[in-house]
């Protein structure tokens, strides 16, 4: 017998209890890490029991031995936008990034019977001024495009909509103002014109998605959604993630089942991502903090498939969208067998189910300059964007976004799951069929958010049955 597995059995017998043979042959023929510790694990569950026997169905259970091949675990990357990231020249690439959002949005509004009367700026410019002269009233015209201005005052609403053939200014009263609150700058709209000497936009609608029914896995495979460890802060709540990983390991009838982690972004905190970081850094480079993440991944069971995409403070490219995690700031995460580095966004296939993740940098500006959006309520903000169409309208703020030449950042396909992070504020919520997560944080509160006053939700893990679409909040924190 093997000495260690020796060892564990005695320990076991100290305690009083019996170890079948069958389990025993079980320990010498498969290669138990720490087999003391996984008797001394089972013997604390079954001694609340009063159930002094050790069998081989506890070392399965507990091994995860048999579900592997029980429970799928498909996966299919759908997009990812690291393999469509370019880099071409600034000035053409902003006129090419907008036209694309332009005409990918106005695609989604010509299923709409009002999309029949838009006219192009231009020409109803034209009809204003042929008005202004005198000539008969027309039908109702509708305006399709970006919104480049907007103000909210207590009477009414300003409200600016460019196309590619020119900007047309007007109000909004009532209604319209209410939901001029919630639109966000650089989103696409359309709406009615409608002119007494002014111009006055009615009638003003979303992209938006339709009542959405959502896929089921067969089984009842488990996913956790993860975002904003910020390994390598001295806030990273190291001993609660690991909490987290024993947990995995465990016996608990969620984590047998759980099949799927899906980590978007902040994975490590970085290095010079904003003044006098090195302070707050327990490891001082992005390849230590790597390591660290990877150190970390590799007690997870191999049968868990991980998914991680970057955030603001991960290594690659700042500007939206974000390529994977580079190779070369640690290999070792990207040869694990079941690691998938993809970038930001990503849409994600589990079993079916569609993930589109976006670690949620835009919320920032949202927060910013949108009426009614707050940090510690990123559920209604993620809704605005499902509305919207798009993860990251607003340009010239503080998130950097790319000239690609094609917007990946509009939604062009519904998601099952909108899984995004970055305000370390764990909600979920739902819209139309479709569940939204934030996934919150494994960092505790930084000096920086004390000063502004954020207050963050570590160690909450948000846990979704992938055939029921029921989901459960498992916390970590102590
Ligand atoms: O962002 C964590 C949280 O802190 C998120 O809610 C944004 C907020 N944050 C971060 N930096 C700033 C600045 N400079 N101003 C206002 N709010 C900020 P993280 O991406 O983890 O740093
Ligand atoms: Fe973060
Ligand atoms: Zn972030």
């Amino acid at each position: 017998m093997k000495r260690d597995v020796k060892e564990a059995i005695d320990y076991a017998v100290k305690c009083g209890f019996q170890v079948h043979p069958a389990a025993v042959r079980l320990l010498n023929e498969t290669n138990v890490d720490e087999v003391e510790k996984v008797l001394r694990d089972i013997i604390r569950g079954k001694s609340i029991d009063r159930n002094y026997h050790i069998g081989l169905e506890d070392l399965k259970g507990y091994l995860h031995l048999d579900e592997p091949v029980s429970l799928q675990n498909e996966h299919k990357i759908l997009f990812d936008c690291t393999s469509d990231i370019t880099t071409p020249p600034v000035a053409a690439g902003y006129s090419a990034l907008f036209g694309s959002r332009f005409r990918k949005l106005s695609h989604i509004m010509e299923d709409r019977p009002e999309y029949k009367k838009v006219r192009r700026i231009s020409a109803i410019k034209t009809r204003l001024s042929e008005r202004r002269e005198g000539q008969q009233r027309e039908d109702a015209v509708y305006v399709c495009g970006l919104v480049t201005f907007k103000r909210v005052d207590e009477d009414f609403g300003r409200l600016t909509i460019e196309d590619e053939t020119g900007e047309l200014e007007g109000v909004v009263y009532d209604d319209d103002k209410e939901l001029l609150e919630t639109i966000f700058i650089d989103q696409l709209v359309m709406a009615r014109v409608d002119t007494h000497r002014k111009v006055v936009f009615g009638d003003i609608m979303m992209p938006d998605i339709p009542q959405h029914k959502h896929n089921r896995s067969e089984s009842s495979a488990m996913v956790a959604f993860l975002s904003d460890l910020h390994i390598g802060s001295k806030y990273f709540m190291e001993k609660e993630f690991e909490d987290f990983i024993r947990w995995v390991n465990g016996a608990e009838p969620e984590a047998r089942n759980l099949r799927f982690i899906l980590i978007a972004g902040d994975v490590v905190d970085g290095v010079g991502i904003f003044p006098n970081q090195d302070k707050e850094l327990v490891h001082q480079t992005i390849s230590s903090q790597l390591q660290k993440v990877r150190e970390l991944l590799e007690h997870i069971p191999k049968h868990i498939k991980i998914f991680i995409a970057p955030g603001n403070h991960d290594p690659g490219r700042r500007a939206l969208p974000q390529p994977a995690i580079p190779v070369e700031n640690e290999q070792g995460l990207w040869e694990m067998e079941n690691v998938y580095m993809v970038g930001n966004p990503a849409t994600i296939s589990l079993n079916g189910v569609v993930v589109l993740m976006f670690h949620g940098q835009s919320i920032d500006d949202i927060v910013q300059t949108t009426n009614k959006m707050e940090y510690n309520h990123p559920v209604p903000i993620m809704k605005q964007m499902l509305k919207s169409r798009h993860l990251s309208p607003i340009y010239g703020n503080r998130t950097p976004i790319a000239p690609e030449n094609k917007d990946m950042m509009v939604i062009d396909a519904i998601p099952d799951v909108l899984h995004t992070g970055h305000v370390h504020v764990m909600e979920v919520g739902k819209y139309k069929g479709v569940l939204v997560v934030n996934s919150g944080t494994w960092q505790s509160q930084t000096p920086f958010q004390a000063s502004v006053g954020q207050v963050p939700t570590p160690c909450n893990v948000v846990l979704l049955n992938l055939k029921s679409f029921k989901v459960v909040v498992r916390s970590f924190s102590g």
